[in-house]
């Protein structure tokens, strides 16, 4: 029946009435039909539950007019591919962005139920480890924000990142369980599946006189079933999608084997597809290079291209014009096996010669770089990628034929160069190289910083960007205003409407407005209020999960992120042990009281980064225990670091630690949150750092270290970092105070190989960079003291980040790159 209509004739749902009485009577009704449940015993999940189905159903309207519009203009559509998306909870920003809060909180109430409560009890979707899914996560409400039709794909992980437990100070890792109160945000897809194989072999099918036809034959097939969810901008204006891939069996059983009484047999099967999708690695800015991320990396590229194929062609397009309807970003290397899938299917299945596929593709593909770091290169053992994908080995070796030959035509090229340009590195055991493969495939590459992508013209990228000079181009990245000032500081957000009125919310640059009352007395008492509020809020919180008091007057500094050397937790640590031994010698002093907060996951496999966080957890336990400090300094290392404890912890920093050996750290997006929310930045001047100087003006910063060039200097002429330590007393008591096992009695020698690193290389310039740090500390006191000044600072902070908003980036992502 449906057949004979028109589709685009058919009425769209009505936009619903976001009157509180009727958001009462909905909730209900879902509690009622939706979920089975009588108000008098619902559950506390089950009030969730139903009121994420009633802001969901108020999305829906108008994701269907988004679709429906998208198709109906045959619009150019960007495909964000990312392994990763750092999602965090989604009911307040859906509520926020739909302008729903208020209303949404008077109904729960009249109904006996408080927004507050239930909304702790969301899930964070902790899809990602860090910094590099979290900007995937921004990007997605930014693109929704700024109108521009977009998809994000990834796989949709039954564990997302590990749950951090803290035994003895140890960190302990427990599987984390987002789904197990099922996902009213998503709807399953089962009749968008696709086959996805591996292995087997490849068959030529040679028809006379024309060119050669291959085709693969996989040895085993999975099914991937999309999930989707969708994400809404700011003021609900546009609904896009994101679509995460399932593992799914092809034969949920095998009979015969069943049949036989091999009842486990019969299974393993079914348990090997769905192991695909069932963990995200823990690894960030390292490569996770085990033959299980390989399958997981080509099974969502797989099912992704297969599915931006038959949207293309379904639309009625030609494939020639691909490039014209689709842009696809890949988030780092870890989709960067796209790009032979995508010549596969143009060649293999659509029949198009080699050249022609070639230049579609390269034209379609373009690939954000996220790290410089050479453990984060993805390199796959030929062996490997042949054994999984013998098709793509073949196509990447096809590639490579063509690209150096290319280059070889330049004069300009030593044979030097040539290897460093090749999809596959032959300096060892021979592997593909993601990173070319990447690069090659793209017409566009973007780093993250300035600094970060003058880096790569310089370092990893050199040659290639000898080869094709108008290529690399830099995006620096943005968080969304709308989760990092709106969401999570409300009380500031509400301060700005009344003072500079609400511009702001709709374009974070003119946040400018504020700069005028920086210098207002009465508007810094205002800020600081807001500051000391958020601030017991989070005291409150480390109250009830950990037990410890803090005094909210005391200056909150915070160092949160992922446990890594080069983002030296241990120089914070270090400068901390030297200030308390300072502290106790010169009691007389007038100290400024310091809360030193950490929190962060360490890789389980990364020793070190484990170590770090039982060292914080060490010297917290002396400092708190020792009565000579009264309250002039407490450690606290919150165990658990995820998006909802950001939020909670970004509106309540003091000054914010953003301290990475220079050169090093791509971006940082944690720096900015800071900024925004009214925190000094202590920082060196790495990644986006040097841009936030730039914008918040170098008075309103404290600056230290050594620059990206001066470490690159110093460790190409050897650093003696015993020379550095002996030459300062107040690091080499430190240093020696953590050896000897003052902050760990039960086990003296526990640090002993981390200051051994220190005093043997230094690779991340702890020991170089202490007296400059220390100093720098230091006059951050002194502007503490006083008090007008540093609010001014800080004012001038929240009023100048607005250009690290990500509505910034993605607005130049599509000029550039995907000009949708
Ligand atoms: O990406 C962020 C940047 O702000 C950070 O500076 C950068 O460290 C981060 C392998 C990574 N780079 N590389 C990763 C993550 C997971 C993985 O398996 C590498 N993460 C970053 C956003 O640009």
């Amino acid at each position: 029946m449906i057949k004979s209509l028109n589709k685009a004739d058919l009425p769209l749902p009505q936009p619903r009435v976001s009157d509180p009485e009727v958001l009462a009577a909905e909730i209900i009704e879902h509690l009622t039909y939706g979920i089975g449940k009588d108000a008098t015993v619902a559950t506390p999940h089950d009030w969730l539950t139903a009121t994420i189905l009633v802001v969901r159903d108020h999305i829906i309207d108008r994701w269907m007019e988004s679709t429906r519009a998208v198709y109906a203009n045959n619009a150019k559509r960007v495909y964000y591919l990312s392994l990763e998306f750092l999602i965090g909870r989604l009911m307040r920003d859906a509520m926020s962005n739909l302008g729903l809060m208020d209303e949404i909180r008077e109904a729960l109430a009249s109904i006996g139920v408080e927004l507050d409560v239930i909304a702790g009890l969301e899930p964070d979707a902790a899809l990602g480890n860090g910094g590099l899914g979290r900007l995937a996560a921004c990007f997605m409400e930014s693109m929704a924000t700024v109108h521009i039709p977009a998809y994000g794909y990834g796989i949709r992980y039954v564990h997302g990142l590990f749950r951090q437990q803290m035994a003895d100070g140890w960190q302990v890792e427990l599987p984390e369980t987002w789904l197990a109160h099922g996902n009213p945000w998503e709807f399953e897809r089962r009749e968008s599946s696709y086959e996805i194989g591996f292995g087997g072999a490849v068959e030529t099918v040679a028809e006379n006189g024309e060119e050669a036809h291959f085709i693969w034959k996989p040895g085993e097939r999975v099914i991937a079933t999309a999930y989707d969810t969708p994400i809404v901008g700011w003021r609900g204006g546009h609904v896009n999608t994101l679509r995460l891939w399932s593992a799914q069996p092809i034969d949920p059983i095998l009979l015969e084997a069943f049949n036989a009484g091999d009842h486990i047999g019969a299974l393993r099967e079914s348990n090997k597809a769905e192991a695909l999708t069932r963990v995200l690695y823990p690894a960030d800015a390292t490569a996770a290079g085990q033959e299980l991320r390989l399958r997981q990396e080509y099974f969502f590229c797989s099912a992704s291209l297969q599915d931006i194929l038959r949207r293309h062609l379904q639309q009625g397009n030609e494939l020639s014009a691909l490039p014209d309807k689709v842009a696809i970003q890949l988030n780092d290397t870890h989709p960067a096996v796209s790009v032979v899938e995508l010549m596969r299917l143009l060649c293999d299945v659509h029949d198009l010669d080699l050249d022609t596929a070639w230049d579609l593709t390269s034209r379609t593909f373009s690939y954000t770089n996220h790290t410089l770091l050479p453990e984060a290169l993805e390199s796959w053992p030929v062996p490997l990628f042949e054994r999984l994908l013998p098709r793509h080995m073949q196509l990447v070796y096809v590639i490579n034929a063509k690209i150096l030959r290319d280059a070889r035509k330049n004069r300009n090229f030593s044979d030097h160069e040539i290897s460093h340009i090749s999809l596959i590195d032959e300096s060892g055991d021979r592997r593909v190289r993601m990173g070319n493969l990447a690069f090659i495939g793209s017409h566009s590459i973007n780093g993250v910083s300035a600094l970060h992508t003058a880096l790569m013209k310089e370092t990893v990228f050199a040659d290639l960007h000898k080869l094709y000079p108008e290529r690399i181009n830099n995006k620096t990245n943005g968080i969304t205003p709308r989760r990092w000032l709106m969401q999570c500081n409300p009380r500031l957000t509400s301060l700005i409407r009344d003072t500079v009125g609400p511009d702001f919310l709709d374009d974070a640059e003119k946040l400018k407005a504020l700069d005028a009352y920086a210098d207002d007395a009465e508007f810094r008492k205002q800020f600081a209020a807001v500051k000391r509020t958020n601030k017991e809020q989070l005291a409150n919180l480390v109250a009830s999960r950990m037990g410890i008091r803090l005094d909210p007057s005391a200056m909150f500094d915070i160092q949160i992120k992922r446990i890594h050397e080069y983002k030296r937790q241990l120089l914070n640590i270090v400068e901390t042990v030297a200030l308390f031994d300072q502290i106790r010698t010169h009691p007389e002093r007038d100290w400024v009281p310091r809360v030193k907060l950490f929190a962060g996951k360490a890789a389980p496999s990364y020793h070190n980064a484990k170590l770090i966080i039982k060292l914080a957890n060490d010297v917290a336990r002396v400092i708190n225990n020792d009565p000579a400090v009264r309250n002039l300094l407490k450690v606290v290392f919150i165990p658990n670091y995820n998006v909802s404890l950001a939020e909670v912890m970004v509106p309540a920093a003091d000054l914010s630690e953003q301290i990475s050996t220079a050169g090093m750290e791509a971006s940082g997006t944690g720096n900015m949150k800071f900024a925004l929310n009214g925190a000094l930045t202590i920082g060196t001047l790495d990644g986006a750092n040097v841009e936030m100087r730039d914008h918040v003006g170098e008075e309103n910063i404290v600056i230290f270290g050594m620059t990206a060039d001066e470490v690159g200097k110093l460790r190409a002429e050897g650093h003696n970092p015993r020379a550095v330590i002996e030459s300062s007393r107040e690091l080499s008591q430190a240093l020696a105070a953590i050896a000897s096992g003052v902050f760990s009695p039960d086990d003296p020698g526990r640090f002993s190989e981390l200051v051994d690193g220190l005093y043997q290389h230094d690779w991340f310039m702890v020991a170089a960079d202490f007296n400059a740090y220390a100093k720098a500390q230091r006059d951050v006191d002194a502007l503490w003291a006083d008090e007008a000044s540093w609010y001014s600072k800080t004012i001038r902070n929240t009023a100048r980040m607005g250009w690290f908003s990500s509505d910034r980036t993605i607005q130049q992502y599509n000029t550039d790159i995907w000009r949708a």
